[in-house]
């Protein structure tokens, strides 16, 4: 591509604001479980927009959506972007939709300034990134990177009991497509940070060499429902006990191996949740994450025994599930480098960095070679409402991506 073509700032803002309004939530987040009908109505714009770009429209057994824009040579597999639609309860307008709408953004830019590539280019939604509705997180990428076989997935199911196969049915989305049967030539996923490092830095974009390892576990604690009135403490069965003494010393796991490694309970349910009955039982999620495999085994390691102390401790039974194991992974040189090209190229103060957050790409990069584009959010803060990103910065991002996908394609 000789001329320097420039996205529009102000279209992709206006696409993003417009995304932003199904689902939003009175902070200014959005709200897009996985396959609800929120869902539905985001994946249908993003339909109607890809179709008036000139999109061909293909869908796989997961709901994975791809919307392909033609190249010169259709023998070529297509260099794709793209990232998920659906979000956290209190999500924010960016997290996943950006790197979606960025290549939205860059199709138009081509569009206009009449450039076709040799290689087809294609924008990839990926089904329930978040997890939240359906645990593990990536479940759809991850069918198509072969890590999960396809009626696993199908059959996970939500707090309601719904299986991820029945609500993908609801909303019309279960495709014909085989998982992973349409290759790509490369995939580069543009996303916020969501974490403090590029801001403090005051730079603009982060060149992002791999994604750091996480695993989620969900854990039970039984014991046994007593009155609150009439029961001494000695001998009580408290669960909810078991998982205080627990949940402390699991963020001290993390803080035993500072500065990278991170461990989170994020749900937590007691049964049965009655203001006079001592709980018998009680449910809650683990997510710990680090850069090295080792690492990771030496923590699992840790909660299991802080799981069994606790539950001896008040006299309890437990049970701890594995739910996902996704190791450190690397992208591909190549990508890198083009990324890192583009950046010196369009005069943006960047560094190399890994991921803390799991992305699409984890599993993309199983199969294809893959990287990633970061650009600042507002104070690192994502998974929440106030999420934000400034229009120059989310412009800046999608430049990149534009000029990677091009070169990649050119190739
Ligand atoms: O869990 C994650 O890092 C991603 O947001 N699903
Ligand atoms: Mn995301
Ligand atoms: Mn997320
Ligand atoms: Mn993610």
């Amino acid at each position: 591509m000789q001329k320097t073509v420039v996205v529009n700032q102000e279209r992709l803002w206006s696409r993003l604001m417009e995304m932003a309004k199904i689902g939003a939530t009175p902070l200014g987040g959005s709200c897009r479980l996985a396959l609800t009908e929120e869902d539905r109505q985001g994946r249908d714009l993003f339909i109607e927009w890809s179709k008036a770009l000139g999109c061909d429209i293909k869908i796989d057994r997961m709901g994975n959506i791809f919307a392909i824009r033609p190249g010169k040579d259709p023998k070529r597999l297509p260099v794709s972007c793209g990232s998920h639609l659906d979000t956290q309860p209190h999500g924010g307008k960016f997290d996943g939709v950006y790197g979606v709408l960025a290549g939205l953004e860059v199709f138009a830019t081509l569009n206009e300034n009449n450039i076709e590539t040799a290689s087809p280019l294609q924008v990839c939604v990926w089904t329930n990134e978040e997890g939240s509705r359906f645990s593990p997180p990536m479940i759809s990428s991850g069918v198509y990177g072969g890590v999960y076989e396809l009626d696993y997935a199908l059959g996970r199911v939500d707090e309601e009991g719904i299986t991820l196969g029945e609500a993908l049915e609801k909303i019309s989305y279960k495709g014909e497509i085989d998982c992973g049967s349409n290759q790509m030539g490369a995939f580069i996923e543009v996303h916020i940070e969501q974490g403090p490092i590029l801001e403090r830095n005051s730079e603009t974009i982060g060149v992002v060499t791999g994604v750091q390892g996480s695993r989620w576990y969900q854990v039970w604690f039984e014991g046994r429902d007593a009155h609150t009135g009439s029961t001494p403490m000695a001998g009580r069965q408290d669960a909810l006990l078991s998982a205080a003494h627990a949940i402390a010393k699991i963020k001290e796991i993390a803080l035993d191996h500072a500065p990278d490694a991170v461990a989170t309970v994020g749900r937590i349910e007691a049964y049965p949740n009655s203001h006079n009955t001592i709980p018998g039982k009680v449910f809650f999620t683990v997510d710990m994450r680090n850069p090295e495999e080792e690492t990771l085994d030496q923590m699992e390691k840790q909660l299991y025994q802080v799981i069994e102390a606790a539950a001896k401790k008040e006299s309890n039974d437990f049970k701890i599930e594995v739910i996902s194991k996704t190791p450190p992974i690397k992208f591909n040189d190549n990508c890198i480098e083009i990324i890192e090209k583009a950046t010196r190229k369009c005069n943006l103060k960047h560094r190399r960095m890994i991921s803390g957050a799991g992305h699409d790409a984890c599993h993309i990069s199983k199969v294809a070679p893959t990287a990633m584009i970061f650009i600042p959010c507002a104070e690192g803060i994502s998974h929440n409402e106030t999420e934000s990103a400034t229009k120059e910065d989310l412009a800046a991002g999608t430049q990149i991506l534009l000029e990677t996908l091009v070169e990649l394609a050119d190739q």
